[in-house]
């Protein structure tokens, strides 16, 4: 959390109104001092003019703030529709979505041999029809979510339910994630073996998801091999006219809604990301006025105020770490901000793949 004000709204009128009246009073005495004098008033009418500037600054802020609390003061974090019965472990069900709560395939199995790249024809638009008609192990394959587009290579997870196009991964540190905005655009990383890093890249996210109703699942683990998970329904960013807004819907799952800023309404106010753009080191569209927060963490991400999620982050190897900035591969409501993670999954695929064939379960 980089900038909070403690200022009332009823407190700053009165002090709006003081600097007023003040103005009123001061001003017809400086016009005559004027008179006898070169400029004997200039400076505090500009010292007023700027205190005037700093409050409008402030109204601004509670003003957001004031409306940001009444739009989300309904906007806790959901609990799992159906509790489970059973003893909850490190890989219980997420609730209503019935995963399986691991990790992608890779994790489970991780020097297991991988399929070929993919054919040059593509049938698919995403993974989960890929699933559908095929039923093939996790790999590579190539994909294309529209009908003009060029297909491109992902990352499918046929495991955890299967039918998972994965569109960002941590597991060992190698890949740079402190990157410029073309980077992220277009994707980054190596997308050849079981535990390669990547960023899919924002145009190729925004073409899966930007249509339908989906499920995005985000698998974490620490350096203790614990491992958690977070589920959002309808998961979209917009293009990159809007910078890659992003917007989600209903949060279940272990880790909380670090995404949202966990449950308090002033962490919310500062870490919430729905509703942020996109910023990289060299783009900075957050709402850090002081600052940026891409360069503070070394991550293109959707930032507010920071974050309390930053998943793109500084991978430290040991876990729990220290700085100047909370700058690690972080989920907030899970380690804390003070604690880059090991490995971290985001994937996604259509909320009716659920409905259809019932494949949620992970029983493959
Ligand atoms: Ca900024």
């Amino acid at each position: 959390m980089k900038f909070q004000t403690d200022i009332a709204a009823g407190d700053f009128f009165l002090q709006v109104m003081s600097v007023l009246l003040m103005l009123v009073l001061v001003c017809p005495v400086a016009s005559s001092i004027y008179l006898l004098a070169t400029d004997p008033c200039g400076r505090d009418v500009a010292v007023l003019k700027h205190s005037i500037k700093k409050l409008e600054n402030k109204l601004l802020i509670v003003t957001w703030q004031v409306e940001h609390l009444q739009k989300h003061k309904y906007f806790h974090p959901v609990q799992p529709a159906v509790p489970s019965t059973e003893p909850e472990t490190d890989t219980a069900s997420g609730g209503n979505h019935n995963s399986s709560g691991t990790l992608d395939g890779s994790d489970v199995m991780p020097m297991k041999p991988l399929p070929p790249g993919g054919s040059l024809l593509v049938h698919d638009k995403d993974c989960s029809e890929l699933f559908d008609r095929l039923r093939p192990p996790s790999g590579f394959y190539r994909i294309r979510p529209k009908p003009h587009q060029d297909p491109f290579l992902v990352y499918c997870d046929m495991e955890d339910g299967g039918g998972w196009t994965v569109f960002q991964r941590r597991r060992h540190g190698k890949v740079d994630f402190n990157r410029d905005w073309v980077d992220y655009k277009d994707g980054f990383g190596d997308f050849k073996l079981w535990n390669d890093e990547f960023w899919l890249g924002n145009e190729h996210i925004h073409s899966l998801i930007s249509e339908g109703r989906n499920l995005v699942k985000i698998d974490l683990m620490d350096w203790d091999g614990q491992r958690s998970h977070a589920f959002y329904e309808n998961f979209r960013i917009t293009d990159e006219s809007d910078k890659y807004r992003l917007q989600y819907e209903l949060y279940s799952g272990k880790a909380g809604d670090a995404l949202t800023g966990g449950r308090g309404m002033v962490e919310q106010w500062s870490a919430c990301l729905s509703g942020m753009q996109f910023s990289t080191r060299d783009q900075d569209n957050d709402r850090y006025l002081q600052g940026s927060c891409a360069q503070e963490n070394k991550a293109g991400w959707w930032f507010n105020r920071c974050h309390a999620a930053n998943l793109n982050g500084k991978f430290y190897r040991k876990g729990k770490y220290t700085g100047k900035y909370d700058n690690g591969v972080v989920w907030g409501t899970w380690r804390g901000l003070w604690y880059s993670l090991r490995h971290t999954t985001m994937k996604v695929r259509p909320l009716v793949f659920l409905d259809i064939v019932g494949s949620g379960a992970g029983e493959i």
